[in-house]
């Protein structure tokens, strides 16, 4: 592992980037930290500093609060929809433009999709959509929705039952065919980018793992330390908005 001063692992990770034929990218929640977005875990500023992760994101905590829940997230969707993606979201958007990068993300804001960057795995939903609680099928846009039931939370137009946000509370399961076509990229990846997630969360988490064991060489974009650094080839310390830019610009990506 290459850790410490980007400015010297710096070129020496672009150089592995930019020799890879294919790489996948994992973004969590620190990718967006420089748009304005609050992460989970930061002990004085994270969305779970003030409330706990089983009271807003588990479907007990929903059951138990159904309003409660609702209205964080509507909170969370409209400051989401004020804020604009950094230069890391377009950087990445220009480097998934092409066929040999795949971006997968943890993240539920939509910002590397904002940025331009198609084909984005999403493996934890979008805040954006509302979903039927009682998994009727329905799902659509969460403020079309509001906009036609003013009910905190509204109820599905399908078969009434409460409307939730389409995002992945703990105790669920992953969307199938999104999981499926991350483990794929990571499986072919000569290089697996890892940019700003604590990597605490499974199965998530295991993808750097299941794509170095299959041969990728991992780089780590944090300012903090991250379970991942011990067995990654290069480990840059810093942030997003000023790393991600810089690793793509000397990769010649
Ligand atoms: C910067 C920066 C800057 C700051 N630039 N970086 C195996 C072992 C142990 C437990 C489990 C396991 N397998 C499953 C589990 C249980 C559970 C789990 O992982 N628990 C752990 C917490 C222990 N997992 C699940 O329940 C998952 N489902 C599942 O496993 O299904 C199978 C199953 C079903 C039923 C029974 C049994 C099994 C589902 C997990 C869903 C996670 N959902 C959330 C909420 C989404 C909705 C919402 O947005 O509210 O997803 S939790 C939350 O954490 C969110 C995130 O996507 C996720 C990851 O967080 P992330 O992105 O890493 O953010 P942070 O805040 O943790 O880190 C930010 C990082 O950025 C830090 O490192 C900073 O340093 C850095 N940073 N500024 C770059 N400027
Ligand atoms: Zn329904």
């Amino acid at each position: 592992m290459a850790v410490g001063d980007p400015a010297r692992t710096l070129g020496a990770a672009g150089q592995t980037l930019g020799a890879a034929r294919r790489i996948v990218v994992l973004t969590g929640a620190g990718v967006s930290a420089e748009s304005g977005i609050a992460t989970f875990r930061d002990a004085l500023s994270g969305l779970w500093a003030n409330f706990s992760p089983q009271q807003l994101a588990t479907e007990e905590g929903f059951r138990s609060d159904p309003a409660l829940v609702w209205n964080w997230y509507k909170e969370r969707r409209i400051r989401i929809a004020a804020a604009r993606p950094n230069a890391a979201h377009e950087a990445l958007a220009r480097l998934a433009h092409g066929p040999r990068a795949q971006l997968v993300t943890q993240n539920v804001d939509g910002l590397h999709q904002r940025a331009g960057a198609s084909r984005v795995i999403e493996l934890h939903g979008n805040i954006g959509r509302a979903k039927c609680l009682a998994l009727c099928g329905w799902m659509g846009p969460a403020e079309t929705l509001e906009a036609q039931d003013a009910r905190v939370p509204p109820r599905c137009p399908a078969c009434s039952a409460l409307a939730r946000p389409d995002v992945v509370w703990f105790g669920e399961m992953l969307p199938q065919a999104a999981w499926d076509a991350a483990e794929a990229a990571c499986q072919v990846a000569q290089v697996c980018l890892v940019i700003g997630t604590s990597a605490q969360v499974y199965p998530a988490a295991g993808l750097a793992e299941l794509a170095r064991r299959h041969g990728a060489q991992v780089i780590v974009v944090n300012p903090e330390a991250t379970p991942l650094d011990d067995d990654a080839a290069y480990v840059l310390r810093g942030t997003a908005a000023h790393l991600v830019p810089a690793l793509l610009g000397a990769a010649g990506r």
